[in-house]
């Protein structure tokens, strides 16, 4: 099953092994893709370039989606490599971290809510438009990631929910708006996973704990059923997809009361 062959695609959002870019990145290599990267920062240039290293790739890029110079400049520089590309992976987000701890209504700041928006989802669009010209006309394929607090509150999630909401907009209106040139635009919506961006978040693990009681394969999902998910997306296998958010996440958004299980009760 080589189903990537001679498909391009740039991936964003790799910080660590453990991030859901990277068994991203990791599966579209085995299955034949040709991969650029990009790093948020010089502190995390050597680390990308050592794992673009590793799944064959030179081309890394930097890109702070906050510097709209910095998204012109990615691909002014990719297309002096590649003259066409097939895919872009928008694997990252941020809000300020005080904004994900207490009540919602509490916490919530005007500064917060702009950066969760404009770093969360409004940099899925600007690297639409950019990108645009290198795909055209490829059949090629835009995919963004999405959690499960963009419909549902949950505690903690907070702005970030209101931002995964505008990126799952943002992944009906890009489709809307690029499909007619033959590009498709789709959304992962990924259980959770311990990743550095979790790391941070206070009782992340009694969340995974719970999360994996109450979900239909009763355990969490990995960054390499992400990979497999989002290979299958970009890949000619999903020609006819579009518009669409993936789920995989076990089965959880599907139950309402999840398991009785660990209750006493029973
Ligand atoms: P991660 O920390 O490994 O990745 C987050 C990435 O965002 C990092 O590479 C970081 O450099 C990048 N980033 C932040 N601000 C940036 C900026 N201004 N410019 C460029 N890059 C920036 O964490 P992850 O969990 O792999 O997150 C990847 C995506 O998956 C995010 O969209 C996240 O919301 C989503 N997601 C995560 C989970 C989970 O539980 N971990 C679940 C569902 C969806
Ligand atoms: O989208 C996310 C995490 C996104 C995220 C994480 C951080 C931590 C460090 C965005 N910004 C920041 N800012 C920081 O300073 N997830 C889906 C993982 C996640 O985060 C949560 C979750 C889940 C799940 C936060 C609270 C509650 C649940």
């Amino acid at each position: 099953m080589v189903f990537l062959t001679g498909k391009r695609i740039l991936v964003l959002g790799v910080a660590s092994k453990l991030s859901i870019a990277s068994g991203i990145a990791a599966a579209m290599h085995r299955e034949g893709a040709e991969l650029a990267f990009t790093y948020q920062n010089e502190k995390l240039k050597g680390r990308v370039e050592g794992f673009a290293e590793s799944w064959g790739s030179k081309l890394v890029f930097p890109c702070d989606v906050t510097e709209d110079q910095q998204i012109a400049d990615l691909f002014s520089q990719l297309g002096e490599s590649w003259d066409g590309l097939d895919g872009i992976i928008h694997c990252l987000a941020f809000a300020p971290a005080h904004e994900l701890d207490g009540n919602f209504v509490d916490v919530t700041t005007r500064e917060g809510f702009l950066t969760a928006h404009e770093i969360s989802s409004y940099s899925f669009v600007a690297l639409a438009q950019q990108g645009r010209e290198l795909m055209r006309g490829r059949n090629g394929s835009l995919l963004t990631l999405s959690y499960l607090g963009a419909l549902r509150s949950l505690p903690n999630y907070n702005v970030m929910g209101l931002a995964k909401a505008s990126l799952e907009a943002n992944v009906r209106y890009m489709a809307s708006s690029l499909g007619p040139e033959g590009t498709r635009v789709n959304g992962i919506s990924a259980g959770p996973i311990k990743t550095l961006a979790a790391a941070g978040i206070k009782s992340f693990r009694k969340m995974l704990e719970h999360n994996a009681r109450q979900t239909p394969l009763r355990r969490n999902v990995t960054i390499d059923e992400v990979g497999n998910a989002a290979a299958f997306l970009c890949s000619d296998l999903a020609s006819g997809i579009s518009g669409e958010i993936l789920y995989v996440d076990g089965g959880f958004n599907t139950t309402a009361m999840g398991s009785l299980n660990d209750l006493e009760s029973e």
